[in-house]
C-alpha cells in the first residue's frame, strides 16, 4: 500500500512530504471528499460548527506590507488608522457576540508586533472577555516569550498567527518579515500553553504546490494548530492583490479537505471570503470537514455574511453551533 493510501485520518503525523500532500490534492474529487468526511466523522460531530466573532480592537496603520491586507500603511485602501478601542466598547461587543450565540471572541490588532506598553490593556480585555464566559482569542502580530506568558495568565485560550502561504511563496506577498518570525511566535504561544490558531490564505497567486506547502508547514509543526483558519482572499481595492484572478472554488474545497485529512483533530475554519461564496459552496466546505466559522456581520475591516443568513444556512443544513468548552476539549484531545 502506498503511503498516501494509509488512512491519514487515523494518525497525527508531523512528517508530511510534498509529494504525498500533492497526491491528496490530486485525488478524484469524490474520493478526496469521502476520505475527508470519513476522517471528520471519526473525530468530530459532523453536524456541529464552532462559531467565533471577530472584533478589530486596533484598526489600520500597520507597518507591515502584507500584499493582501487593507490595514497596511504601504497600500492605499480606504481603511484609516484608528486608536485602540477602549475596554468598555470591547466588552460591550463581546457581550453582544455572546448573546448572538458565539462561543469565542477574537480580538485583532493591526500591529507588526505587540509592544510592551500595550500589553496590559490587551491583557485586561482578555480577562474581561473571559469573565463574560467566552473563550478568548487575540491576533496581535509577533509576540515575545514573556508577552505570551502574560496573555496566558490573563486567560487567553487561543492566539491567531497565520503562516498564510508556503515558505517558498512567502516573499512574494510580504517583504517586511520572514517565515521564521511567524514560526518563532507560534513556538512562544505553544510554550505558554495557549492553543494555536494558524492557517493561511488561498488565492494570493500561489500555485497548487504552495497550497500543499502551506498545509505541510502547518501540520509539520511540533503539534498541529488546534484551529486552522483557511481564508479565501478578500480582494480589497487599493491592495496589490486586488486584481488577482479568482481561484477555482473546487480548489478551495480541496484545500479544506486536505487540511482536514492532515490535521484530523484540529478545527478547520472556513474563514474570510464567505461573503463571496454561495451557500452551496459553503455547504461543500462543511462536507469537506470545515467545522468552524467567523460569525457576525464584519470580519476585521471587511464584510462577513449577515448573522441571520448564517443561522438560516445552518438551519437548512441541520448544523448545530457547538457550545461546549473547546479550549478544554482541545487540550483533552491532545493529551491522548
Ligand atoms: N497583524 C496581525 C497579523 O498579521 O498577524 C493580526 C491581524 S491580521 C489582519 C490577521 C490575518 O488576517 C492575516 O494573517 C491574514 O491571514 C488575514 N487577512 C488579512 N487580510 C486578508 C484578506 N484581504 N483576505 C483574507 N485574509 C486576510
Ligand atoms: C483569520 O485567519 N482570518 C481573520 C482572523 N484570522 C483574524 C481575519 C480576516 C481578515 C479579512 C480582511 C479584513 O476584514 O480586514
Ligand atoms: Fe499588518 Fe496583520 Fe495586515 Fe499584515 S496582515 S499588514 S501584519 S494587520
Amino acid at each position: 500500500m502506498s503511503k498516501t493510501l494509509i488512512k491519514p485520518d487515523q494518525l497525527i503525523r508531523h512528517d508530511w512530504q510534498q509529494e504525498e500532500v500533492e497526491a491528496l490534492y490530486e485525488l478524484p474529487f469524490a474520493d478526496l471528499m469521502f476520505r475527508a468526511q470519513t476522517s471528520h466523522r471519526e473525530n468530530f460531530d459532523p453536524n456541529a460548527v464552532q462559531i467565533s466573532t471577530l472584533l478589530s480592537i486596533k484598526t489600520g496603520g500597520c507597518a507591515e506590507d502584507c500584499g493582501y491586507c487593507p490595514q497596511s500603511v504601504h497600500h492605499e485602501s480606504s481603511v484609516k488608522a484608528e486608536p485602540m478601542l477602549p475596554l468598555d466598547e470591547v466588552l460591550e461587543s463581546a457581550a453582544e457576540a455572546k448573546s448572538a450565540g458565539a462561543s469565542r471572541f477574537c480580538m485583532g490588532a493591526a500591529w507588526r508586533s505587540l509592544k510592551d506598553r500595550d500589553l496590559e490593556r490587551v491583557a485586561e480585555m482578555v480577562s474581561g472577555v473571559k469573565e463574560l464566559g467566552l473563550e478568548t482569542c487575540v491576533t496581535l502580530g509577533m509576540l515575545k516569550e514573556h508577552q505570551a506568558k502574560r496573555l496566558k495568565e490573563a486567560g487567553l485560550d487561543y492566539y491567531n498567527h497565520n503562516l498564510d502561504t508556503s515558505p517558498e511563496f512567502y516573499g512574494n506577498i510580504i517583504s517586511t518579515r520572514v517565515y521564521q518570525n511567524r514560526l518563532d511566535t507560534l513556538s512562544y504561544v505553544r510554550d505558554a500553553d495557549i492553543n494555536v490558531c494558524s492557517g493561511g490564505i488561498v488565492g494570493l497567486g500561489e500555485n497548487s504546490a504552495d497550497r500543499a506547502g502551506l498545509l505541510m508547514a502547518l501540520a509539520n509543526m511540533p503539534s498541529h494548530p488546534q484551529s486552522v483558519p483557511i481564508n479565501l482572499l478578500v480582494k480589497v481595492e487599493g491592495t496589490p492583490l486586488a486584481e488577482n484572478e479568482d481561484i477555482d472554488p473546487l480548489e478551495f474545497v480541496r484545500t479544506i479537505a486536505v487540511a482536514r485529512l492532515m490535521m484530523p483533530k484540529s478545527y478547520v475554519r472556513l474563514s474570510a471570503g464567505r461573503e463571496s461564496m454561495s451557500d452551496e459552496l459553503q455547504a461543500m466546505c462543511f462536507l469537506a470537514g470545515a467545522n468552524s466559522i467567523f460569525y457576525g456581520d464584519k470580519l476585521l475591516t471587511t464584510d462577513n455574511p449577515d448573522a441571520h443568513h448564517d443561522l438560516r444556512l445552518f438551519e437548512r443544513l441541520g448544523i448545530n453551533t457547538v457550545v461546549e468548552n473547546h479550549a478544554a476539549a482541545a487540550k483533552e484531545a491532545w493529551s491522548h
